[in-house]
């Protein structure tokens, strides 16, 4: 059953999976997220294996700025589901920025405390490997994994703010932004773009002293979201109120959350959202690919330090080094256009020349071969 390296059979990983083995399923998603060239292939069979018992769950992304309290917030409502509603919950978590707020992965999972303890409940936060600005590379192959092993809501929580909303956004049904009670000052610290892509708003903490800052809060935004553009799906994201320490407003949420998912449903929405999200991931996935092919490529992998350090130094300018760098690339030589940069003088007046292979600017032939001694470059050429 299992490898050489630790590794399970393929045929166990699923068999553990399906079975909702949740040591196998934390192993399985170690192996959907593991970047060794040797775990691609069966990476790959076992997505393939699940693929058929996958995407039945409710999908559902919470964003929110640090401290808003999207971690108690997921505690509170994943009980709520679990206890009260009979539901099997993974949670799952984007991190934008593993080096910087590595930290938060342990935080949460205390703040997850009681959740953690249940049998229908499964945690596991992903820290990013620096893909794409950092969102975690496998989140959506995780969801797949999570509901083919019998987990019927999946709650994505982003860690920290920036690119992951998109990311959330793209890959969830539902993405519900938490907001801090007070007036009106935080649509200023949420941008615009985010404001577009919500289907709900809630104002979280909003108990104790802040309940009546919470509510005033609500009018705001609520005021704020019709100057927005009609919503091409027709629902209009509803702004609540909640509390994540007392569960006020917790159980009212998540019949906002299944009143949308009617709505969409009836709407022919639903599918149609998860239809685009798959053709986005798919495009995600061939660039993806591209840039390792890219880089993989011996030519590529000699010339990119020199090049990196040419643009650094402004011996050469990015334009003209990331033509160099994608011819030559094998794969992409022929949809290249070959420039001719040998001349006196380039368009912009500035003087440019090629050494090595590497368009250089600004300065003679001879002061080229010598600003440009990269030796294992030349001999690659
Ligand atoms: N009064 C009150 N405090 C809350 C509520 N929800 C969370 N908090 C507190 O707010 C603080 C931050 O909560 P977290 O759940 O860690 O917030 P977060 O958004 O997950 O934070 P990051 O993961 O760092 O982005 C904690 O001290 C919580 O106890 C609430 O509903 N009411
Ligand atoms: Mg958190």
């Amino acid at each position: 059953m299992t490898s050489a390296r630790g590794r399970l059979t393929v045929g166990a990983y699923v068999d553990g999976v399906l079975r909702g083995d949740r040591a196998v399923l934390a192993r399985a998603i170690t192996l959907v997220e593991s970047e060794r060239p040797a775990d691609a292939e069966p990476a790959a069979a076992l997505l393939d294996a699940v693929l058929p018992h996958a995407g039945r769950s409710l999908r559902v992304g919470i964003t929110g700025v640090p401290g808003v309290g999207k971690s108690t917030f997921i505690d509170t409502l994943g009980m709520h589901l679990v206890r009260d509603r009979g539901e099997r919950v993974a949670v799952l978590s984007v991190d934008p920025s593993s080096p910087i707020s590595g930290g938060s992965i342990l935080g949460d999972k205390t703040r997850m405390e009681r959740l953690s303890l249940e049998e229908a409940a499964y945690i596991r936060p992903s820290p990013s490997r620096g893909f794409l600005g950092g969102v975690a590379r496998r989140t959506r192959e995780t969801i797949l994994l999570c509901e083919a092993a019998g987990f019927g809501t999946i709650l994505v929580e982003t860690v920290g703010v920036g690119q992951s909303e998109t990311a959330v956004r793209s890959m969830t049904d539902f993405f519900l932004l938490l907001m801090l009670p007070g007036a009106g000052d935080e649509l200023q610290g949420i941008k615009r773009g985010i404001i577009e892509m919500v289907d709900a708003i809630a104002i979280n903490k909003a108990d104790g002293e802040m309940k009546a800052r919470a509510e005033r809060a609500r009018g705001e935004y609520r005021a704020a979201l019709h100057l927005f553009p009609a919503p091409a799906d027709g629902w209009m994201p509803p702004v609540v109120t909640c509390s994540a320490i007392t569960h006020d407003g917790i159980a009212g949420l998540w019949d906002v959350v299944i009143a949308h998912r009617a709505h969409m449903d009836a709407a022919g929405q639903f599918a149609l959202r998860r239809r685009q999200q798959a053709l986005a991931w798919m495009r995600e996935l061939v660039t993806e690919g591209l840039q390792r092919a890219f880089r993989a490529d011996p030519a590529v992998a000699a010339a990119l330090p020199v090049l990196e350090s040419a643009v650094g130094e402004g011996h050469t300018t990015a334009f003209a080094a990331a033509r160099a760098l994608l011819r030559r690339c094998a794969c992409l030589r022929r949809h290249v256009p070959h420039v001719r940069t040998c001349c006196r003088r380039s368009r912009s007046g500035i003087p440019a020349f090629r050494h090595g292979g590497i368009p250089v600017v600004g300065c003679s032939p001879q002061a080229a071969g010598r600003r440009l001694r990269h030796r294992s470059l030349a001999a690659n050429e």
